[in-house]
């Protein structure tokens, strides 16, 4: 787990990307797409966008980076304690998205990476590694689920 510091972090730094979710949403699934073609796969209305242009303008695809943002700040409010809003995620994750451990992996570091590029100031590398545990905690226990729904993601 991770310390009652450590939280605070990553708290503190969640609390710079909330008032610009969206924003920061649809860069994580545009950047998740360019480093992972293989996750835009998995969406069915976006696995025909070609271009960078087409990405950028699809309200659809802001939308769902905003959910899925939105989604991760709460079960991260709970600070471990994600039991209730973890169930139902790796549920649908496991059972009718598919969707393997690894992407997970490749999610998380997008995630960090598009924070440390708009907050440097704000993410230094202790709130860095913070947050890389609490996402490591998110994986390990989606990954848990995924094994009881006897899905080897
Ligand atoms: N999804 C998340 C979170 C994640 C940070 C990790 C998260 C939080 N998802 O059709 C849908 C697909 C979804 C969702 C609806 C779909 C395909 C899909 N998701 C794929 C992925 C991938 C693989 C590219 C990864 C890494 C990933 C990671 C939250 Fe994910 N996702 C949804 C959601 C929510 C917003 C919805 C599902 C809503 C739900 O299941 O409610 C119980």
């Amino acid at each position: 787990g991770l310390t009652e510091q450590e939280w605070q972090k990553v708290m503190d730094i969640w609390a710079k990307v909330e008032p610009d979710l969206s924003l920061h949403g649809q860069e994580v699934i545009i950047r998740m797409f360019q480093n992972h073609p293989e996750t835009q796969e998995r969406f069915v209305k976006f696995k025909n966008f070609k271009t960078l242009d087409e990405m950028k303008n699809s309200e659809e695809l802001k939308k769902h980076g905003t959910t899925v943002l939105n989604a991760l700040g709460k079960i991260l409010k709970q600070k471990g304690s994600h039991e209730a809003e973890l169930a139902p995620l790796a549920q649908t994750h496991a059972n009718k998205h598919k969707i393997p451990v690894k992407y997970l992996e490749f999610i998380s570091e997008v995630i960090i990476g598009v924070i440390a590029e708009k907050h440097s100031a704000d993410f230094g590398a202790d709130s860095q590694e913070a947050m890389r545990k609490a996402l490591e905690l998110f994986r390990n226990d989606m990954a848990s689920k995924y094994k009881e729904l006897g899905f080897q993601g």
